[in-house]
């Protein structure tokens, strides 16, 4: 009964790898690319080199094919030195899983050689200024001239936006309900494609964020991924998984917390002892660790049913996101309180990722989101 709680050798061996370059490659740096808004392409590029563009891409197509769990895996590993670098690849990676699983041949052939190395990196564009957690209502038009798509509107809030080469676009190609959406992949250099300027965030600060605009954009039919009016359906499958990831994110960010929180205790004294001798602060400690586990063994089951296509897969993988992301932003909240007045200051990490990790409850789909989609889905049984 006890091994299925624990991570297989070949889990723990990609965990380690993963470790590895973060603590290589990822948490020297964090902090400047922070401080000084630095998009990292290179260790990006370099977190490709190892396969980590294509997580969850088959292995025909160029991935490692591997399941969910791992990529909760890997990305909870580097958001242990950077929730925002991670983040941004997760999201390359739910796009590229999206041309891989619902793309034709043709469409796979095209881009997936330069999306699994990242060098071509993909934005996922779902939300528009007026569509946000009602992301069904959503307007970019796309109407059929030929053999192309002319398409036209306007997607906000996009990670990657203006910098990424490729964006897969939900887009209106019928009436009004989810069924009238389709997804088409669009390159940054097709005529008519522009960017707002770069949002001004309170975290996530190494990855840009930038509306696409879309101003009769003429896209080849070919570049149709999955058939018409299955948009949404394929939105929602490739949210399935990113939603993992980004609770996967928080796990990390937090752990990295409670780890310096732990270590800063010991160290600082006040009233002639170590803050961590005080049965407060253990007992914060006790908390932070324990809900953490209970976050990270939810979000491992949520992965394992998404691998496994289980029915209540995206019921779990909401539950998971919910869970683990208002626990880790709760965990670092605890772990900058633990540091004083230091825990404000950029001298020491907690700051920037109890910034980085606030953004988690909100997109990927709202915290209140997650609550929708859970309770909707027992009271429909
Ligand atoms: P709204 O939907 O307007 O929600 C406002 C508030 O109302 C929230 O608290 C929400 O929970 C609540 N609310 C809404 N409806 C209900 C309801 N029925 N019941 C209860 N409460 C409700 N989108 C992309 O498509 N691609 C991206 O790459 C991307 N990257 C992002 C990066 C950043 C840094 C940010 C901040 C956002 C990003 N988003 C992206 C958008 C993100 O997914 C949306 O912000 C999110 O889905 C919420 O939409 P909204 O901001 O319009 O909020
Ligand atoms: N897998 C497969 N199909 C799904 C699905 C899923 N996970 N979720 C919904 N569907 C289907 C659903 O079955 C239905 O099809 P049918 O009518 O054939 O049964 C169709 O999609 C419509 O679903 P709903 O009736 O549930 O649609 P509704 O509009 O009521 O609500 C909701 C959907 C609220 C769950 C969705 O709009 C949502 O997730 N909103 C949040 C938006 C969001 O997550 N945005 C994230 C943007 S990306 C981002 O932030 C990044 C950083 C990248």
């Amino acid at each position: 009964m006890t091994t299925q709680f624990e991570l297989t050798e070949d889990q723990l061996a990609i965990q380690d790898m993963a470790r590895k370059f973060t603590a290589d490659a990822i948490t020297p740096h964090a902090a400047e690319w922070d401080e000084k808004h630095i998009f990292p392409r290179d260790t990006i590029k370099a977190a490709a080199d190892l396969g980590f563009g294509g997580i969850y891409v088959s292995e025909e197509s160029g991935g490692i094919g591997l399941g969910r769990l791992e990529s909760a895996i890997i990305m909870e590993a580097m958001a242990y030195g950077c929730p925002s670098t991670s983040a941004f690849i997760s999201i390359h990676n739910m796009a590229a899983w999206m041309v891989d699983r619902f793309g034709s041949q043709a469409v796979k052939d095209k881009y997936l050689p330069d999306l699994v190395p990242m060098n071509r990196m993909a934005s996922y564009c779902l939300t528009e200024a007026g569509a946000g957690s009602d992301a069904a209502s959503l307007k970019t038009k796309a109407v059929k001239d030929g053999d192309h798509y002319v398409v036209t509107g306007s997607k906000q809030f996009i990670s990657g936006g203006g910098e990424n080469e490729i964006y897969l676009v939900m887009v209106r190609t019928g009436d009004d309900s989810p069924k009238g959406i389709s997804c088409l992949l669009i390159e940054k250099d097709m005529p008519g494609v522009s960017f707002g300027a770069q949002e001004k965030k309170l975290g996530w600060h190494s990855q840009p964020t930038a509306q696409v605009n879309f101003d009769g954009v003429r896209v080849p039919v070919e570049n149709l991924v999955g058939s018409e009016g299955e948009g949404f359906r394929i939105a929602m499958m490739g949210l399935d998984g990113g939603r993992l990831n980004i609770g996967a994110c928080s796990l990390g960010g937090a752990q990295r917390c409670l780890d310096e929180a732990v270590t800063y205790t010991k160290d600082r004294k006040q009233f002639g002892q170590a803050i961590a001798d005080f049965q407060a602060t253990q007992f914060t400690l006790a908390d932070m660790a324990t809900e953490l586990e209970a976050a990270r063994a939810l979000l491992y089951l949520a992965a394992a049913k998404v691998t496994a296509n289980a029915p209540d897969k995206t019921r779990f993988a909401a539950m998971a996101k919910r869970f683990a992301t208002d626990t880790g932003s709760s965990v670092v909240d605890r772990a900058l309180q633990l540091h004083g007045g230091y825990g404000y200051l950029q001298d020491y990490p907690i700051e920037r990722f109890w910034r980085d990790l606030r953004v988690h409850s909100i997109l990927e789909g709202t915290n209140q989101v997650m609550r929708m989609i859970v309770g909707r889905d027992m009271l429909r049984q």
